[in-house]
Order: structure tokens, then C-alpha cells, then sequence
């Protein structure tokens, strides 16, 4: 089985292509597509919304979206839904400073992963992974905000950790690991 994943995210594609593998389902990059993102303070919404505008008329393939967000407790859950604006302007180290001085820095990555597909209905799957936000930046590996995320149970970030251990306890993994055995159920 063939999905296309409407994403500009190499990141993105990379960590579900391993967990859809796991399914014998092919993920492709899908560039032909565009995703377009309302603006609202709910990752469902954007999903839906995006999926909305690619899902039209009578499709002959499947296809996900897929839109994430950081969620920082004592910030009242920013950046959110404006990660990727956050991470492209303020940064890593802008994150850290809005942090200094505070003592309770749990926080929690969410995605949403939407699915279309010939005679079905649009489908999400939800992935959470709780965690805390490091002091520093650390590592090397994966993207985005990984260098300061310390998932619960762990002393490293996602970026030290690296993509075998981010890739079981990850928000992105436990939502494709749904939308995979979804799929296997259609056969
Ligand atoms: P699309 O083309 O799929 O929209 P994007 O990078 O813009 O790619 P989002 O809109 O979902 O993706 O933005 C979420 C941002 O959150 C993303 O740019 C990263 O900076 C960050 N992010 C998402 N998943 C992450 C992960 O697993 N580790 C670290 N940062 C992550
Ligand atoms: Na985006």
C-alpha cells in the first residue's frame, strides 16, 4: 500500500516512512499538493482544513497531513499551533529565555495526523509524548525543537536520544502507528 504525505518536512517524512514501514505501507513525499493552514489555536482544525482542500472529488490515493505542535505548560501551552512560526523566528534560544526562571518546565509535543482516501472520510490520529524543556540546547539528531525536549522517563533530549529511541516514544510515531493499523484493518 501507497500513502502520499503532504508535507515540505524532511524531518516530518523521515520518522513516519520508519514507523509506516513497520506496516509494509510506502510513505511518499507529496510536493504537488499544497497545505494550507488556517489560522487557529487547534491542530485538529488545521488538519481538517488542509485535508479539506486536497481531498476533493473523486481521489484515487491516500493522503496525510499531518501538523504538530509544542506545548509549553507555564507558557499556557505556546508556542502550540504556532510552532513553526516560533522555531523559524524566536528560535530555540528565544524559547529558553521566555523559560528563564522557571521552575516547572513540562511540556508536551501533540500531533495530529490526518488521512483521505477513496471511500473513506477524513480520519485523524493523535500522538502525545510528555516531557520537560532543557536548560541548554543539546545533540545533534532529529529537528525542530528536539534539542531542548527531555521526554518523561529520559535524562536526554530527543536529539541525543536520536531517531531509534524518538521513533517509539514520539507524538509523530504513536499517530502514524494508529493511522498504520487502521489501514491494515482495510487490508
Ligand atoms: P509541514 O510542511 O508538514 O507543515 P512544518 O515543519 O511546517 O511542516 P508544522 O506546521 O506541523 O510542520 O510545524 C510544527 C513545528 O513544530 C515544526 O516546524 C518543528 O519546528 C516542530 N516540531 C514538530 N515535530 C517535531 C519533532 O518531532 N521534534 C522537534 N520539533 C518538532
Ligand atoms: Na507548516
Amino acid at each position: 500500500m501507497r500513502v502520499f504525505f503532504v508535507t515540505s518536512n524532511e524531518g516530518k517524512l523521515h520518522e513516519a516512512s520508519l514507523v509506516l514501514r513497520e506496516f509494509s505501507i510506502e510513505l511518499v513525499m507529496d510536493l504537488n499538493h499544497r497545505k494550507i493552514e488556517i489560522q487557529s489555536d487547534n491542530l485538529e482544525d488545521i488538519v481538517n482544513n488542509a485535508l479539506t482542500n486536497i481531498c476533493t472529488g473523486g481521489i484515487s490515493e491516500y493522503f496525510v497531513v499531518e501538523d504538530d505542535g509544542l506545548f509549553i505548560n507555564k507558557l499556557n501551552g505556546f508556542p502550540g499551533p504556532y510552532s513553526s512560526y516560533v522555531y523559524k523566528t524566536i528560535g530555540l534560544t528565544g524559547i529558553l529565555k521566555l523559560m528563564n526562571g522557571i521552575n516547572d518546565r513540562s511540556a508536551y509535543f501533540k500531533s495530529v495526523v490526518g488521512l483521505c482516501g477513496p471511500q473513506i472520510p477524513i480520519k485523524l490520529f493523535i500522538g502525545v509524548v510528555r516531557g520537560s524543556i532543557a536548560m541548554e540546547p543539546r545533540g545533534s539528531e532529529g529537528f525542530g525543537f528536539d534539542p531542548i525536549f527531555i521526554p518523561s522517563g529520559y535524562n536526554k533530549t530527543f536529539a541525543e536520544l536520536g531517531p531509534e529511541i524518538k521513533n517509539k516514544l514520539s507524538h509523530r510515531a504513536l499517530a502514524f502507528r494508529a493511522l498504520g493499523n487502521w489501514l491494515l484493518g482495510k487490508g
